[in-house]
């Protein structure tokens, strides 16, 4: 088996943005004989592609900004016990120099609800189709977090997630809730700045600040309720917000 490897010296005048890549595109583009038949011989598998490089200015490394997501969760109530609630969406958009790779992100749990006792656990996914919504297409990001304590971290590390250049994602923090727990209590989801997360350009190598904005991006409020009772003249749909105020409407 014989290998090539090609190599490619940049000159000085290549412009920023500028980017390469070497093709192999057709089996005709090699050609060779054979030693002892001194035959041509046939060439398969093309066609192949390597890597895109791109040329990025020296010190000015690609960027990340992150913000609220368009379909952030609003200001709710949520039945006591939901699983799989979408709780707060980000955007994390990388700038038009390079890929930006993401080791580690942490958000941070808030409100009135005591989160040790009321989520079974909480997960990250990418919301693959950004609607807000856990859905079948959506791909979890690290590992499913449990043993929580009330207004804990939510440290997603040890990840490996690429923001394509010139491209955004938008990645979700899901909630699933204890059964029984937390009537009445509130649940949000803070982003609380720059730096809460690691990365790192994939051409430069340089570490990468994101922008964020305001340096913070706080989550609509769930406020959990027993949404719905059953009594011997039938089903009744349970508001309560705030906490002292009930409403029952009556579902026929
Ligand atoms: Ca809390
Ligand atoms: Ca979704």
């Amino acid at each position: 088996v014989g290998k090539f490897n090609w190599h490619s010296s940049y000159s000085q005048r290549a412009n920023v943005n500028d980017w390469f890549q070497q093709k192999f595109l057709y089996n005709w583009q090699i050609s060779g004989t054979g030693q002892s038949t001194q035959s041509a011989v046939s060439v398969a598998g093309a066609p192949f592609l390597g890597g895109l490089k791109k040329i990025v200015a020296s010190g000015s490394p690609g960027s990340l900004t992150i913000s609220a997501g368009g379909s952030n969760p609003v200001t709710r109530n949520v039945a006591v016990g939901q699983k799989d609630e979408g709780m707060f969406q980000v955007k994390l958009q990388a700038g038009s120099t390079e890929h930006i790779d993401i080791s580690s992100i942490t958000f941070k749990m808030n409100g009135s609800g005591d989160e040790s006792s009321d989520l079974d656990s909480v997960r990250l996914y990418q919301d693959v189709d950004g609607d807000g919504l856990l859905d079948a297409g959506d791909i979890q990001i690290g590992s499913t977090l449990t043993g929580l304590s009330d207004n804990d971290s939510l440290v997603f590390g040890g990840i490996n997630e690429r923001i394509v250049w010139g491209n955004y994602e938008t990645w979700l923090v899901v909630y699933d809730f204890a059964d029984g727990q937390g009537e009445g209590d509130t649940y949000r989801v803070e982003f609380q700045g720059s730096a809460n997360v690691t990365a790192v350009g994939a051409t430069s190598g340089s570490n990468i600040t994101a922008t964020v904005d305001n340096d913070l991006i706080i989550g609509s409020y769930a406020t959990l309720s027993t949404m719905w009772a059953v009594w011997p003249w039938g089903w009744e749909m349970i508001i309560r917000y705030p906490k002292k105020l009930r409403l029952m409407l009556p579902v026929r």
